[in-house]
C-alpha cells in the first residue's frame, strides 16, 4: 500500500529553520523564516497580547464551537481594520468575511471557491513571490501562471513587465497582489503606480486578489498600509482580499485570519459568504476561537488598540534600525562603490539581496547564515550586533 510514497522534499522556507536547529556553531544567524525575534534574537509575544488573554480568563470564557463563519466580533473587526469602519463597503454590507486558519487557510478557502465558481479562470501571481502561493492554488486546482514583478537590473519593481504580463493575460483573469511588503522581495508599487495597475484591471475586467500578511508591518501605519486594498475597493472592483495576524500581532501559530470578498451588493455578500461557509465546513468544519477573541479584543478595545499600534511601530522601527545599519556596514566594508541603496528602499520584514543560490549556499556554509535560496533575509531575524557579521559574509559571497 504505501511503499510507492516517496519523500517529500522540505519546504523552502520552514526547512532552513530545520537545517538552523541542526547547526551547533555559536555565531549562527537565522534569516530564513518571517518570524520577528527582540534585539536579542528572541520571539516576541506582544504586551497587548497578554493583556487581551488575562481579559479572556477573567472572563471566564468558555470553549464551545465557534460557528463556521467564524467569530462574529473577529470577523465585524477584522473587515473594519482592513477597509475603514466608516467605509461604504461596510456600511452597505458588501463584504462577506469567514473567518479562516491565517493568512495560507484564508488564501487556500478564496482558492477553492474560484475552483468552484470560476473553473479555469486563471490566477496571474508575481514572480517572484511567496512560496506557497503556487502550493495553494495548485492544491485547490487553480491553475496559475506569473507575472513579471521583479527587475534584477535595477532591484526594484518591473513596472513595464508587470503591466504587460496583466494586459496579456485572458480577459477576467484573477490577478494576485501582495497589499503591502511584498514577499520576498521588500519592493511595492507607488500609489501611482496602484493607480495604473487598478486602470489595466478594469479595462481587462480582470479581478484583484489581495493577500494581506503584513498591515501595519510595513510603515507602522495600520491605514497606510491598507491603502492600495482601500483605493481598489473604492473604485468598485469585485475582489478577495486574504488577511492574516501572524505577523502584526504576532499570532504565528494562533492561525487567525480572514478572507473577506468585496461584492456590488449586500445579497451577493450573503450569498457568497453561505458558499464560503460550505467550502469550510468539510475542510475543518470550524475555526479556533483563541486567536479570534484576541483580535477581537485588541481591536475592539480603544486602550488596547492604541497599545498595539505603539508595539507594532517599535516592531517596525527595529527592523527599520537594522537595514540601516546593516546598509551602513556594507557601504564601509565594501571598497567596490556598489550601490547597495536597495537595501534601504525595500519595505517590511524581508531584504531581497541578490544574492544567487550558490551565493547563499555560501551564506550558510562558511558564514552559518541560514537563508531561503532565492537571497531573501529576513531582517525581522536580525539584530544591531549582528550587522557587521552580517556584512562581511554578504560581501565575501557577494565577490566569491
Ligand atoms: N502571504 C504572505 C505573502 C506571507 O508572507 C505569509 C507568511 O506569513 C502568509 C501569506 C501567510 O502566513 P500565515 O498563514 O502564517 O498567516
Ligand atoms: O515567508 C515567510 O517566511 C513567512 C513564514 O509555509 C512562512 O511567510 C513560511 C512558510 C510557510 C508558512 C509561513
Amino acid at each position: 500500500r504505501f511503499e510507492n510514497v516517496s519523500m517529500a522534499p522540505p519546504d523552502p522556507i520552514l526547512g532552513v529553520s530545520e537545517a538552523f536547529k541542526a547547526d551547533t556553531d555559536a555565531t549562527k544567524l537565522n534569516l530564513g523564516v518571517g518570524a520577528y525575534r527582540t534585539e536579542d534574537l528572541q520571539p516576541y509575544v506582544l504586551k497587548v497580547v497578554n493583556k487581551a488573554e488575562q481579559l479572556m480568563l477573567e472572563r471566564g470564557e468558555n470553549k464551545e464551537y465557534l460557528p463556521i463563519e467564524g467569530l462574529a466580533a473577529f470577523n465585524k473587526a477584522t473587515a473594519e481594520l482592513l477597509l475603514g469602519a466608516d467605509n461604504p463597503v461596510i456600511k452597505n454590507g458588501q463584504i462577506a468575511t469567514v473567518q479562516g486558519l491565517s493568512g495560507t487557510g484564508s488564501l487556500r478557502l478564496g482558492a477553492a471557491f474560484i475552483a468552484r465558481y470560476f473553473p479555469g479562470v486563471k490566477v496571474l501571481i508575481s514572480s517572484p513571490t511567496w512560496g506557497n502561493h503556487k502550493n495553494i492554488l495548485s492544491d485547490a486546482g487553480v491553475p496559475w501562471s506569473e507575472y513579471r514583478y521583479f527587475d534584477p537590473q535595477t532591484v526594484g519593481l518591473d513596472f513595464k513587465g508587470m503591466i504587460e504580463d496583466i494586459k496579456a493575460a485572458p480577459n477576467g483573469s484573477v490577478i494576485l497582489l501582495h497589499g503591502c511588503a511584498h514577499n520576498p522581495t521588500g519592493i511595492d508599487p507607488t500609489p501611482e503606480q496602484w493607480e495604473a495597475i487598478a486602470d489595466v484591471l478594469e479595462e481587462k475586467g480582470h479581478m484583484p486578489f489581495f493577500d494581506v500578511a503584513y498591515q501595519g508591518f510595513a510603515s507602522g501605519s495600520l491605514d497606510d498600509d491598507a491603502s492600495s486594498v482601500r483605493k481598489f475597493a473604492s473604485r468598485g472592483f469585485e475582489m478577495f482580499v486574504a488577511q492574516s495576524y501572524s505577523k502584526n500581532l504576532g499570532l504565528y501559530a494562533e492561525r487567525i485570519g480572514a478572507i473577506n470578498v468585496i461584492l456590488p451588493t449586500a445579497d451577493l455578500a450573503a450569498r457568497v459568504k453561505s458558499q464560503l461557509k460550505r467550502l469550510a465546513r468539510p475542510m475543518y468544519s470550524n475555526p479556533p476561537v483563541h486567536g479570534a477573541r484576541i483580535v477581537a479584543n485588541v481591536v475592539g478595545d480603544s486602550v488596547l488598540f492604541d497599545e498595539w499600534r505603539a508595539e507594532m511601530q517599535m516592531m517596525a522601527g527595529r527592523i527599520k534600525g537594522v537595514r540601516q545599519k546593516l546598509y551602513e556596514a556594507l557601504l564601509s566594508k565594501d571598497k567596490s562603490g556598489k550601490d547597495w541603496s536597495f537595501i534601504l528602499k525595500q519595505i517590511g520584514m524581508f531584504s531581497f539581496t541578490g544574492l544567487t543560490k550558490s551565493q547563499s549556499d555560501n551564506m550558510t556554509d562558511k558564514w552559518h547564515v541560514y537563508m531561503t535560496k532565492d537571497g531573501r533575509i529576513s531582517l525581522a531575524g536580525l539584530n544591531l550586533a549582528k550587522c557587521d557579521y552580517l556584512a562581511d559574509a554578504i560581501i565575501d559571497s557577494y565577490y566569491n
